[in-house]
């Protein structure tokens, strides 16, 4: 069809006859090309080949060109008509096609928005430490500095600063992973402590919470890994009963009101006296063991450089394991560490 017309648009002058046969044809030209269309390209496609710049249609209105002014105004009047019938059975075409793409496209992905969205765990912190934090705030509103140095330690700052010498009993108990000659895992915070009170001056209030090794079967209240909090307070005119009055406060912002604390005699060669601290909730009968505390032998304040008869200072230590298992009721030190999401996620 296109290349009859062409033929006859550029060989000669047209007749009105022959441009109405050819505008029939135009007719059933874009019924054929418009049938089979599958999507809006191809439709769009079948428009320009009757509509386009060099569609059939468009060299229809050219050729009215060489018709007499009577037969293009007739001849005209057609090929308009034609084009307004073949522009409405395209806009028709293209809405079906639309539509037809849009449905096949929903049953496709077909969304439920009545369904619950993803599940995504929130991840938190580990119940040890949960624990840390709140005791570093507790004594952080009390004035205190937490501080930190290595867990690696030199028998120096783990034992004999702290009045530990070479044959005392306690290093058997402690005696622990050794990395090398006089080189070991710490097993208690106490070197930190060390370390700052030969860096700095009296009044010193801090507190050294961290990691801890000892050489420990591991069962349900020992683990060879373990936390400790050690609080340690320095300063002229300090006694037992600020001490007393320390734990007073952290046993009534960790546990709440309602409990009484119990003071008995125990040993440790860094202080002099010594304490095991126990607290009951009022009305109960079982006493828990929380700490051990005691003024700091002078021995230790000497060796840091401090006149034991300017200051005075009291320390105690704490297991953070113990202080979690107290508080949420847990009776496997073990748990802690098996990454079980059933048992972490409860806190
Ligand atoms: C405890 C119990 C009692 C303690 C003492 C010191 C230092 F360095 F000042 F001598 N630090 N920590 C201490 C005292 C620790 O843990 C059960």
């Amino acid at each position: 069809m296109d290349a009859e017309f062409f033929h006859l648009r550029y060989t000669r002058a047209v007749t009105l006859v022959e441009l109405l046969r050819a505008a029939e044809g135009v007719w059933a030209q874009w019924e054929e090309v418009s049938q089979g269309v599958e999507d809006l390209e191809e439709l769009e496609a079948a428009r320009v080949r009757i509509l386009g710049r060099k569609g059939s249609l468009t060299q229809l209105f050219s050729a009215l060109r060489d018709l007499s002014p009577a037969e293009r105004a007739e001849a005209g009047k057609i090929l308009n008509d034609l084009k307004e019938r073949i522009e409405s059975s395209l806009v028709v075409k293209r809405e079906a096609l639309a539509k037809r793409t849009r449905e096949g496209r929903l049953a496709r992905e077909r969304y439920d928005f009545s369904l619950p969205g993803k599940w995504r765990p929130l991840g938190k912190l580990h119940p040890l430490t949960q624990v840390r934090l709140e005791i570093e705030e507790i004594f952080l509103r009390l004035g205190f500095d937490v501080a930190s140095g290595p867990e690696t330690e030199t028998e120096y700052y783990n034992f004999e600063a702290l009045n530990i010498g070479p044959d005392h009993p306690a290093r058997d108990e402690w005696d622990s992973f050794y990395l090398g000659d006089k080189v070991l895992l710490r097993t208690h915070t106490s070197p930190v402590q060390i370390r700052v009170m030969k860096e700095r001056q009296p009044p010193v209030r801090i507190i050294c919470p961290g990691r801890c090794y000892r050489r420990d079967n591991p069962d349900a209240t020992h683990s060879p890994v373990f936390h400790q909090v050690e609080l340690l307070w320095v300063e002229k005119g300090l006694t037992f009963a600020h001490l007393k009055w320390v734990i007073g406060e952290f046993v009534r912002a960790f546990f709440g009101p309602g409990y009484e604390m119990r003071f008995s005699a125990d040993f440790f060669p860094f202080t002099e006296p010594s304490a095991q601290v126990h607290i009951r909730k009022k009305g109960t009968e079982r006493w828990l063991e929380i700490m051990g505390a005691g003024m700091v032998h002078p021995r230790v304040l000497e060796e840091v450089g401090y006149d034991p008869k300017e200051v005075t200072g009291f320390a105690f230590g704490l297991g953070i394991e113990r202080m979690a298992m107290l508080r949420y009721g847990i009776e496997d030190i073990r748990l802690f560490w098996q990454n079980d999401l059933r048992f972490l996620s409860q806190f």
